[in-house]
C-alpha cells in the first residue's frame, strides 16, 4: 500500500491517465517539455519511487539517500545577465536531488537564551526543593491533591530584569547571563482562609544561594483570592452535579432527551460560563447543559443552573437557580413540581437534535457531498528548491532569516513569545508577546448574557496543540517543541511552533518603466512563525509574519466551534440561527499584545501623526479657480503623558501612532521610528462598563495604549483576572498614572479582534480567513530608504536599445534551482508526551482523559 499522499490516481481521470515512468531525468534544450509535462514527470518519478518502495521505512531510506547528497547553491554566484526571450537556461546536466529541507544552524548573538523555558529536570529539582520539609509549606503532591490541600499549581521560568538581559545580550563575551529564577504558584487550600500565592525561587540551578520569596510587585492586590484559583482536572464539581442531576432524569429525558447519572453513557454534559466571581468573595457560575455528542458546543438544550462552589468543601456547595425555557426555579423540587403538574412551558421538539444525526457538528464531509473539479489532486505546495533559507537553533530556540533574528520563549499562560528581535543587526523589539484573549458574549439566556472569557486563565500555552503537519503549516515547515508544567507534571509538544518561509505570490515592490534602472520587481518573501492554541471550543492561530523591509505583521486568526446558544425567537438580535435550534451568539474577541519596541535604543517617544484638511489661499492660484484651495496637511504631536496614551485609531485612519527616537535621526534629519499600523479588523471591545468585565480587561477598550516600561508591569493581565472583574490582580488602568513618555523606555499594548456576528458559515467551524485580525510594526523613517531593495531575489529590466530587440535583465545571480525535492513525509500525528512530577514519562492517556485535561469546565462529563 502506498503511503498517504501517494495514492494512485483514479483510473477514470483520463486527464491524468497514462502518466508513465520517465526514461530519463536529464534533458537538453531540444528535449525540453512543456512546464506541465515537466512537473508531471517529477511527480511521476515520485509516484514510481513510492510504488517501488511502498512503505514508510522505504521513505526513510530515500530521505537518507537524498540528504546524503546535499547540494547547496553557493552564495556569491555571479549575477546573470541575460535577455528575454531565449535566456538560455538549458538543462543539460542530470536533474539533481535538492538540498536538504532542514535548516542550517543559526548563529545566535549570545550562547544562552535568557528567556528560555525551564527544562523538565530543572522543574523537577525546583518542585523537590520547594516541597522539602525544611520550607514548611505542608505541600501535597499535585497529582494527589484536592482543592483543600496545599499544592504547587505552576512552575515556570521568570523573565529576567530587562537591564540585566540587555547587558548580557549586548555584550555576551564579557557579561554573564542574568541569573535564572522560577515563578511558582501555590494553592494554599488548607489555610484557614485559603488563598493562592505567587513566589520567586532562585537562583537556579538549586544551590545554597537559592531562596524563595513572595512575588507581589507585579500585582495590584495580595494575595490571590482562592475563589479566583486555577481550575484543575480533578472534576471538583462532579459531586455537586451528582446530587442535582440524577433526580431530574425523568424530566430531562422527557424534555430534551438527556440524562446525567454519572455513567459513561450519560447523554448530556455541562459547560460553565465565567467569571465565577466579581472580587473573589464568592465562586459561583452558570452551567449550560448540552448534548454529549461531537461538537457539544453547538447542542445546548436551553437548561441552565447557577451553582455556588465557594470554599473548599464540596458538601457545602449548592444549587442556587435553575432555568428552563426562561422559567426560573430556586430548587429542583420546584422545577420537578412544575414539570409534573403540567405548568412547565415546554420547548417544542426540534428535528436537528436527533442524536443519530449529529454529523453536522463534526468536520466530516456531508454525505452526499458535492464534488469539485480536480479536487482529488493535492494542491500546490511550497518547496525551497535551493535549500531552506532560515536558520534555527533548536536547543536555544533561536531563529534567523534575511536579517531578522529572535529568541523564543514559551509559558503556560500565553504560549509563544518573541524576544530580542533584531533586524540588520539592530534590536527593534525587546519583547513581543500575547497577553490575553477576551471574548464577551450577548444573548437572551443565562449563559450567553453572562459570559466574558479571558482565556489566559485556561493557559493558552498549555493549550497549544501539536500541529497537523501539512495542514496547520506547509510540508516544509520546521517545528520546535514547547514544554509546560501543571500540578500533575509536565507536557511536551514536539510540534508546538512551526517556522516556514512563505511566498505570498506578489512582489513587495515593482515598477514598469523605460529609463535605465526604473523597471523591476523584488520578491515579497515572508518568514512565518506560528503556534495554535485550542481552548475548549475555540482555536487561536498566532502568526508572526516577518518581511524583508523590516516589517512584522502580528496576526491572530480563529477557528473551531462557536459557543452556541439555543435558537428560539426571543434570541433575535443576539445572534443568528445556524440550525433549527442552534444559534451562534453575538460576541467580541479582543486579543492584547505587548510590544516592547526599542527603536534605535530604549529611549523612545510616542508620536501621533494626524492629517486634516486646510483651506488656504496662495498668491499663485489664478482667477480661473479662485485663490482658495482645500487640501490636507500632516500634523505631528508627541504624546507626553501616560494619561493621554490610551488610544484609538483616528477616524478614517487619518494618521496613526509610532514610537520614535527623537535623538536618533535618519540621514534626512527625521527621527527614526517604528509605526504601529492597523491591519485587518482593527477593533476594540464594544461593551464598556459590564460588571463582568469591569476592570479586568480595560486594555480592550482601546486600539492600543502606550506606557512607560517597568519590570513591575510585565503583563497587562494575569491568569486570575478572569474571575476578578471588580478587583483584578492586574488592573491595566493603574499602569497609566501620569508618568512622562518622552525619551524613555516605552511599551505599546496593541489589540487585535473581531466583532463576531455568527452566521451559518460558522458551522461546523469558524473560518480563519474572516475571523482574523492583525497589526503591523513597520519602519517609519527608520532607514534612509526601503531596504527591501537590497534583496537579490529581484529582477532589474532594461528596455531594448533597438526597437524590437529583447529586454535585458539582471537577476543578481539568483537562479531557479531545478532539482528533485525530498518526498513529503507520510502524515503522522503524535500528540503530547507527558511526564510525572518526578520527570519520568507518564503513561499514554485515553481519548477521554485527553479531553478532560483539554476541555476543563468547558465540557464537564459528570462521573461517579
Ligand atoms: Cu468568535
Amino acid at each position: 500500500m502506498a503511503p498517504a499522499g501517494y495514492e494512485l490516481l483514479p483510473k477514470s481521470d483520463s486527464e491524468h491517465n497514462g502518466l508513465v515512468q520517465p526514461a530519463i531525468v536529464s534533458r537538453s534544450r531540444r528535449q525540453r517539455r512543456s512546464c506541465e509535462g515537466y512537473f508531471s514527470t517529477v511527480r511521476n518519478l515520485f509516484l514510481i519511487l513510492a510504488l517501488l518502495v511502498g512503505t514508510a521505512s522505504g521513505f526513510v531510506v530515500i530521505a537518507y539517500l537524498l540528504q546524503s547528497k546535499l547540494v547547496r547553491i553557493e552564495d556569491g554566484s555571479a549575477s546573470s545577465q541575460g535577455s528575454v526571450p531565449g535566456s538560455g537556461d538549458v538543462f543539460e546536466e542530470p536533474l539533481q536531488r535538492c538540498p536538504s529541507n532542514l535548516p542550517l544552524p543559526a548563529k545566535p548573538p549570545s550562547p544562552t537564551n535568557p528567556f528560555a523555558s525551564l527544562t523538565i529536570p530543572e522543574t523537577v529539582a525546583i518542585h523537590d526543593w520547594v516541597s522539602s520539609p525544611a520550607l514548611n509549606l505542608n505541600l501535597t503532591a499535585g497529582d494527589k491533591a484536592f482543592i483543600s490541600d496545599n499544592y504547587i499549581y505552576r512552575i515556570e521560568a521568570y523573565r529576567p530584569p530587562k537591564k540585566d538581559a540587555i547587558a548580557y545580550l549586548d555584550n555576551p563575551e564579557q557579561t554573564s547571563p542574568p541569573e535564572k529564577y522560577a515563578h511558582i504558584v501555590i494553592h494554599h487550600g488548607s489555610a484557614s482562609e485559603p488563598y493562592v500565592q505567587d513566589y520567586l525561587v532562585g537562583p537556579i540551578p538549586i544551590s545554597e544561594k537559592t531562596a524563595m520569596r513572595k512575588l507581589t510587585e507585579v500585582y495590584h492586590r495580595d494575595p490571590i483570592p482562592y475563589s479566583a484559583r486555577g481550575f484543575t482536572t480533578m472534576n471538583e464539581i462532579a459531586p455537586l452535579l451528582l446530587r442535582i442531576m440524577p433526580p431530574l432524569a425523568e424530566a430531562t429525558e422527557d424534555l430534551f432527551g438527556g440524562v446525567v447519572r454519572g455513567l459513561p453513557n450519560d447523554t448530556i454534559v455541562g459547560g460553565m460560563a465565567a467569571p465565577f466571581s466579581f472580587d473573589g468573595s464568592f465562586r459561583r457560575g452558570w452551567i449550560s447543559w448540552r448534548r454529549n455528542v461531537p461538537g457539544p458546543w453547538l447542542h445546548p438544550v436551553n437548561f441552565f443552573m447557577y451553582v455556588d462552589t465557594t470554599g473548599t468543601d464540596p458538601e457545602q456547595w449548592k444549587l442556587l437557580k435553575l432555568v428552563y425555557n426562561h422559567q426560573v426555579f430556586n430548587t429542583t423540587d420546584e422545577f420537578l413540581a412544575a414539570y409534573r403538574n403540567g405548568t412547565l412551558k415546554r420547548l417544542p421538539d426540534r428535528p436537528d437534535q436527533d442524536p443519530s444525526s449529529v454529523d453536522w457538528s463534526t468536520r466530516k464531509r456531508p454525505q452526499p457531498h458535492s464534488l469539485r473539479d480536480l479536487d482529488h489532486l493535492p494542491g500546490p505546495r511550497s518547496v525551497s528548491f535551493g535549500g531552506v533559507r532560515f536558520r534555527v537553533d533548536r536547543a536555544l530556540q533561536y531563529v534567523s532569516w534575511m536579517g531578522w533574528g529572535m529568541y523564543f520563549g514559551f509559558d503556560r499562560d500565553m504560549g509563544l513569545s518573541l524576544w530580542d528581535l533584531r533586524f540588520k543587526g539592530e534590536r527593534i523589539i525587546y519583547e513581543l508577546a500575547p497577553q490575553e484573549a477576551m471574548a464577551q458574549y450577548a444573548g437572551n439566556d443565562p449563559m450567553q448574557s453572562t459570559t466574558a472569557w479571558l482565556d489566559r486563565y485556561f493557559g493558552m500555552g498549555s493549550a497549544v496543540r501539536d500541529m497537523m503537519p501539512g495542514y496547520d503549516c506547509p510540508h516544509e515547515a520546521v517545528y520546535l517543541p514547547a514544554t509546560t508544567y501543571n500540578y500533575e507534571g509536565s507536557i511536551t509538544r514536539e510540534r508546538a511552533i512551526c517556522i516556514f518561509e512563505h511566498d505570498p505570490g506578489r512582489p513587495i515592490t515593482r515598477h514598469t518603466g523605460y529609463a535605465a534602472g526604473e523597471m523591476g520587481a523584488t520578491l515579497g518573501y515572508q518568514l512565518i512563525v506560528r503556534s495554535v492554541s485550542t481552548v475548549g471550543n475555540y482555536d487561536y492561530l498566532f502568526d508572526y509574519i516577518f518581511q524583508i523591509d523590516g516589517t512584522v505583521e502580528v496576526r491572530l486568526s480563529a477557528s473551531g466551534y462557536l459557543q452556541g446558544g439555543y435558537w428560539e425567537p426571543s434570541q433575535e438580535g443576539y445572534g443568528t440561527a445556524i440550525r433549527d435550534s442552534t444559534m451562534g451568539s453575538l460576541h467580541d474577541h479582543v486579543i492584547n499584545y505587548k510590544v516592547d519596541l526599542d527603536v534605535a535604543g530604549t529611549e523612545n517617544s510616542l508620536l501621533f501623526t494626524h492629517t486634516a484638511t486646510e483651506k488656504i489661499t496662495q498668491p499663485w492660484l489664478d482667477d480661473d479657480w479662485g485663490q482658495e484651495v482645500i487640501q490636507q496637511k500632516i500634523s505631528k504631536t508627541y504624546i507626553e503623558n501616560e494619561d493621554d496614551a490610551l488610544l484609538k485609531y483616528p477616524a478614517n485612519f487619518q494618521g496613526g501612532y509610532s514610537l520614535v527616537n527623537r535623538e536618533s535621526l535618519n540621514r534626512w534629519g527625521v527621527p527614526r521610528g517604528y509605526a504601529i499600523h492597523a491591519g485587518y479588523s482593527p477593533i476594540h471591545n464594544t461593551v464598556v462598563g459590564s460588571k463582568r468585565l469591569l476592570n479586568n480587561a480595560n486594555w480592550a477598550r482601546y486600539n492600543l495604549a502606550v506606557s512607560k516600561r517597568k519590570d513591575t508591569e510585565p503583563t497587562s493581565s494575569s491568569q486570575w483576572n478572569l474571575h476578578l472583574p471588580g478587583a483584578p490582580m492586574v488592573d491595566f488602568h493603574k499602569f497609566f498614572d501620569g508618568e512622562n513618555l518622552t525619551q524613555t523606555d516605552l511599551v505599546a499594548w496593541v489589540n487585535v479582534g473581531t466583532h463576531h456576528l455568527p452566521q451559518a458559515e460558522d458551522s461546523p467551524n469558524t473560518r480563519t480567513n474572516l475571523a482574523a485580525s492583525s497589526f503591523f510594526l513597520t519602519p517609519l523613517n527608520y532607514f534612509d530608504y526601503d531596504v527591501s531593495i537590497d534583496s537579490r531575489n529581484a529582477i532589474l529590466l532594461a528596455a531594448p536599445e533597438k526597437p524590437g530587440a529583447p529586454w535585458a535583465f539582471d537577476d543578481y545571480g539568483v537562479r531557479q534551482a531545478h532539482c528533485v525535492p525530498p518526498p513529503v513525509a507520510p502524515f503522522e500525528y503524535r500528540g503530547v508526551s507527558a511526564f510525572g512530577l518526578d520527570g519520568a514519562p507518564a503513561p499514554a492517556q485515553t481519548a477521554e482523559e485527553m479531553r478532560k485535561s483539554a476541555e476543563l469546565f468547558h465540557r464537564i462529563k459528570v462521573e461517579l
